[in-house]
């Protein structure tokens, strides 16, 4: 047994604590700004705030300042309150990834003709990059993107694209999957836009014709569902991830034509 896993084995599971370098040691590091000037007594609010969220043994171990009114912190501290990881039960897309070829073939096979991908970043979002990695030629991280799919016609609209602009244009071109990317997240902004989508489709009577999935940073699988999406991704997934669930989801789909 390697050494992690041996390490790991002795750890107990119903009484789950971050681990620093001895096992339920509680040990972590957080990373925080204030808004006030640096110095002894920024530093003293910096351990009342770290005592705030429960930690003991606290540290600061960096102090810097950001500008004459704004201090960053980094404290180290000891973390007492541990979580039953054996009662933890999570919503996920669960569906093991294909390859491109694979799933080309799989839709030649299946569908016998190319899918349709319309996708955007929408609302005042200008996060391109997200989108882009899940769609763009050269893919992401060594991952390609759709538009390297052979059986897939994918199209990105880009970024800060209504949610009006999103749905006329993938009833216009009659797309099969479309996806939504959303990074800015500040104060749940990212839950209206998201909510329009679905909204939109409804309202013009098509959303059980398209599969509609978003992403971005903080999108969770089981955000997405609540919201009425067929899947979300966060970070990690690329677009075999992606496309592996949406042929399976077509696939399953009744009344196609
Ligand atoms: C680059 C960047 C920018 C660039 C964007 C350039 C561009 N063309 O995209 C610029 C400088 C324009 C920018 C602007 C802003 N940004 Co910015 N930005 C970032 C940064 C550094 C990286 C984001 C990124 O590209 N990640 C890489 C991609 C690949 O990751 P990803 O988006 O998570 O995508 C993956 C998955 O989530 C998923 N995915 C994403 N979308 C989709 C969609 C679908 C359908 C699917 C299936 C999957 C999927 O697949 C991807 C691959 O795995 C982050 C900080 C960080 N390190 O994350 C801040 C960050 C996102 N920005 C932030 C903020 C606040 C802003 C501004 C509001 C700042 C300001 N006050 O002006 C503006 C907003 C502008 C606007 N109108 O949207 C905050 C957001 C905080 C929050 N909770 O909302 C962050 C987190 C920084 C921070 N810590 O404060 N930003």
């Amino acid at each position: 047994m390697s050494d992690s896993r041996h390490e790991a084995s002795k750890a107990d599971l119903t009484r789950l604590l971050p681990y620093g370098d001895t096992m339920n040691d509680g040990k972590v590091q957080v990373s925080f700004s204030l808004p006030v000037e640096a110095g002894e007594k920024a530093k003293a609010a910096a351990l009342q705030v770290a005592a705030g969220m429960g930690l003991t043994e606290t540290q600061v171990t960096h102090q810097q300042v950001l500008d004459p009114n704004f201090t960053f912190f980094v404290v180290y501290g000891k973390m007492n309150r541990p979580v039953d990881y054996t009662a933890i039960r999570v919503q996920s897309v669960g569906t093991e990834t294909r390859s491109m070829d694979e799933n080309d073939r799989l839709i030649e096979a299946k569908i016998g003709r190319k899918l349709k991908v319309i996708g955007a970043s929408c609302g005042t979002d200008a996060h391109t990059v997200g989108i882009d990695a899940i769609m763009n030629m050269k893919g992401y991280a060594g991952h390609y993107g759709m538009e390297r799919y052979r059986m897939l016609e994918a199209v990105n609209m880009g970024s800060q694209i209504s949610a009006e602009q999103l749905v006329r244009t993938a009833i216009q071109e009659q797309a099969d999957i479309v996806l939504v990317s959303q990074t800015v997240t500040q104060k749940d902004a990212h839950l209206g836009i998201l909510t329009e989508v679905v909204d939109l489709f409804e309202a013009e009577g098509v959303r059980d014709r398209v599969i509609l999935i978003c992403g971005g940073a903080r999108i969770s699988h089981e955000l997405a569902r609540e919201l009425g999406y067929d899947a979300g991704f966060g970070p990690g997934f690329f677009a075999d991830d992606v496309v592996t669930f949406a042929v399976d989801c077509w696939l399953s789909m009744k009344n196609r034509t």
